[in-house]
């Protein structure tokens, strides 16, 4: 099945839900979001999957925006007795993002693939575009630093991203393959593969280390652009510019130009970086220069126009 007109997206935490808006805002359901699992985990006997329901929730128009993570409308029941009874609550679960938990855990359970789970959620909350999680074997990011190896959730919300980080691992992403929906995307021509504003280290690399993601990007199986997530030396939200920091990479957007130069025809810098653009289109990639920091929601729409316009697709 040829599918000329989907657009595949890699997207992780904040920045990439809001890229993956404004492309499902133009695409609609010729839109594939492929979502960073390294992320997932399993806590108080549920599976979380956070990177997939921040996209998700986003989309459907429920993301708390203040937080960056979970639904607007929530309540704190469930935490305020978990905290009375002595329970972990280091990781904040609200009581409706709980009940999506809850029964993730359960279908996950019954045996019902991660896909199928992604497309029952994206039915049930009215997403038309198509979401997924990047792959279905188990992928974990595990962080080394100067505290030991922390995984993803230990080190970016109880231990708030302040350990230094010294390398950062994925586990699984030597046997992981692309999910089926996925894979499909990617091998039928699709329009265009973007590469969204997210985390490089954190969350653009596990993907990327999902087996065949990266070669299908290098074999220009599609047209691919990248959107810089570092804007003037420094990330919009979280540790990006930390953890480059940590791991001896300047923090600049030339550097991440420099990660995906082999994998994009394509790079998107902020206005504020105009002055980078030679020193990125001598990495590879052309340069679209536009304003990459999303505040509303014709921000994101326009970037996202500005992406696949830049690759060809016309919307
Ligand atoms: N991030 C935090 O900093 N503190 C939290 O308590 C927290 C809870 C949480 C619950 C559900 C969910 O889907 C995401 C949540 N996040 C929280 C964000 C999470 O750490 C993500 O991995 C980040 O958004 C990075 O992608």
């Amino acid at each position: 099945m040829s599918s000329p007109n989907r657009v595949v997206a890699l997207s992780g935490g904040v920045g990439g839900a809001k890229l993956a808006l404004g492309l499902s805002d133009l695409l609609g359901a010729r839109l594939t979001v492929a979502c960073n699992t390294g992320d997932d985990f399993e806590h108080l006997g549920v599976t979380i999957a956070p990177d997939f329901d921040t996209v998700l929730y986003t989309l459907a128009g429920l993301a708390n925006l203040e937080l960056g993570w979970g639904r607007a409308d929530e309540t704190w029941s469930f935490m305020e007795t978990l905290e009375a009874l002595g329970g972990e609550t280091w990781f904040r679960l609200g009581d409706r993002d709980l009940a999506l938990h809850a029964l993730r855990t359960r279908w996950l359970a019954d045996g019902a693939t991660p896909s199928e789970i992604a497309a029952q959620l994206c039915a049930a909350f009215g997403v038309a575009a198509q979401l997924v999680p990047a792959t279905e074997q188990r992928l974990r990011t595990i962080v080394e630093t100067d505290e030991g190896a922390l995984a993803f959730q230990d080190y970016f919300v109880r231990r708030r991203c302040a350990p230094r980080v010294s390398a950062i691992r994925f586990e699984g992403a030597d046997v992981a393959v692309p999910a089926p929906a996925l894979q499909a995307a990617l091998s039928n021509n699709p329009a265009a593969v973007v590469i969204c504003p997210s985390n490089p280290y954190l969350s653009l690399a596990p993907i990327l280390a999902i087996v065949g993601i990266a070669d299908a990007l290098r074999g220009r199986s599609a047209p691919c652009v990248a959107v810089s997530p570092v804007v003037g030396g420094r990330a919009i939200k979280g540790p990006t510019t930390k953890i480059m920091a940590e791991l001896g990479i300047e923090a600049s957007a030339v550097e991440v130009a420099r990660m995906l130069a082999p994998l994009i025809d394509v790079f998107v810098l902020d206005e504020t970086d105009r002055e980078l653009a030679t020193a990125v289109a001598n990495l590879g990639p052309r340069v679209v220069v536009a304003q990459t920091v999303m505040i509303t929601r014709a921000d994101k729409v326009d970037l996202a126009r500005v992406a696949l316009n830049a690759v060809g697709v016309t919307t």
